[in-house]
């Protein structure tokens, strides 16, 4: 990987390793427009036909009800036990952030302020295709939807080639209970969970990673009233930053960066070293070389290791100031006592913290949700979790003796806006009461 040192380059070299590339997104809403619109007036004529067109198989129906033929989801046992005690941490995880409790709070004497949650109650989960089929995002966004108590659950998936579903795929749907499967990807699958189709039920929200395409088409959804859909976070591509010292593994270091480099050609991958010398940062390029060698994917992982850095600082603190600077999706610290410095980390979507938490670990079976925030969105958003799935309603009770503690302040206020239909609720009460 190439190098940087902060040191002998300029500060300008050292930012640019850690720019993302330009996403056009104009040009892209351009293309994906007419897609969600085809979907939007022609339902599942158009979905029919876009997967012909851009997934090359003809299907008969775009959607498939539950429940599930057995036939569709066999899957060898090894499988399904990964599938089974994978989904039991992240439904642990995510029931343990089930805020069930109402909150309630007496912010003066008489004046009782509450919040709590409701599930929202149809969500769709986009399950992408492209270069893998992944049925672990399919437990990250269906697993917290069935804690959260949705009602109405809805995969969409592309078809493979034979235009089949991934049976793991089925198998999660049939295990969460989603109500359907929409045989399809890219912006026509959002389109057709947003807006609904003859068959296919319209949600509430949609959740999940794509390619470009598909965030596009979120976007396009989320800011159409007609669609009156929301969205869980826009979405880039994949990255990791890993910090290593001189006590890092190299072998270690190496097969988390590949094991992002692996993603996709557009991946990133960083390595910050913190006062390494030459010799130790050669033994991980030299295990990033081998370990890639004989992967399958090796032609992915060469193209994104080529525009893959690593930068050498001297001090932890130079470390994290970069990567909160960066904030990254992922975080991954190997270096001493590593837990004594998540504190020090302000951006990340998820930290994956000593020797042996790989993020292959939280990629698929601790607990954590792999669905993040990426090209620096982690600044302010977080990653899928329970209240993704919820959202929260307010509730309040005034009582005479609230009334005298607030209704001062409330009708001066009204009157400073000018709304004297506002003054009069509080007046009008006030005055029965015999306060005013
Ligand atoms: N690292 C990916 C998630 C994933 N990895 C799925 C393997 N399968 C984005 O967080
Ligand atoms: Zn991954």
């Amino acid at each position: 990987m190439e190098r940087f040192n902060v040191k002998k380059n300029s500060k300008q070299a050292i930012a640019k390793c850690l720019e993302r590339p330009i996403q056009k997104s104009a040009d892209i809403m351009n293309l994906v427009k007419p897609i969600v619109e085809k979907v939007q007036n022609e339902g599942n004529k158009a979905l029919l036909e876009l997967t012909a067109k851009f997934d090359r198989v003809t299907l008969e129906d775009p959607v498939l009800f539950a429940p599930y033929p057995e036939s569709m989801m066999q899957i060898t046992p090894d499988i399904k036990k990964a599938i089974d005690i994978s989904f039991e941490n992240i439904r642990i995880f995510h029931e343990a952030q089930n805020q069930k409790d109402t909150l309630t709070v007496e912010t003066c004497p008489g004046v009782k302020c509450s919040r709590f949650a409701r599930p929202i109650e149809k969500v769709g989960c986009y399950i992408p295709g492209g270069t893998a089929v992944l049925p672990s995002t399919t437990l990250m966004l269906s697993v917290p939807a069935l804690v959260a108590g949705c009602k109405e659950i809805v995969f969409a998936s592309p078809p493979g080639k034979d235009g089949k579903l991934t049976p793991e795929v089925v198998y999660v749907a049939h295990k969460v209970g989603a109500k359907c499967i929409v045989l399809a990807g890219g912006a026509q699958a959002v389109a057709a969970m947003a807006y609904g189709t003859e068959t296919i039920p319209k949600v509430d929200k949609i959740m999940g990673p794509g390619n470009q395409f598909v965030t596009a088409a979120k976007m396009l959804v989320s800011n159409d009233s007609n669609a009156m859909c929301a969205i869980d976070m826009p979405a880039g591509p994949s990255e990791v930053l890993v910090i290593a010292d001189k006590f890092a593994d190299p072998d270690f270091v190496a097969s988390d960066l590949l094991s992002q480099a692996e993603h996709g050609i557009d991946s990133q991958v960083i390595l910050i070293t913190v006062g390494m010398t030459r010799e130790e940062i050669d033994k991980i390029d030299v295990a990033v070389h081998e370990q890639a060698l004989v992967l399958p994917r090796v032609d992915i992982v060469r193209q994104c290791i080529a525009h893959s850095y690593t930068i050498e600082v001297d001090t932890y603190e130079e470390a994290f100031k970069m990567s909160n600077d960066y904030a990254p999706e992922h975080l991954i610290l190997q270096i001493e006592d590593a837990e004594s410095y998540v504190d020090k980390v302000d951006h990340a979507g998820s930290i994956f913290v000593g020797s042996y938490s790989p993020e292959s670990c939280g990629d698929y079976s601790s607990g954590t949700n792999h669905t993040l925030p990426t090209y620096g969105y982690a600044r302010m958003y977080s990653g899928v979790n329970t209240a993704t799935f919820q959202k929260f309603i307010t509730s309040q009770v005034v009582t005479p003796l609230g009334l005298q503690s607030i209704g001062k302040a409330v009708m001066d206020l009204a009157e400073v806006e000018g709304l004297d239909a506002h003054r009069n609720a509080v007046k009008i009460r006030m005055e029965k009461l015999g306060y005013i």
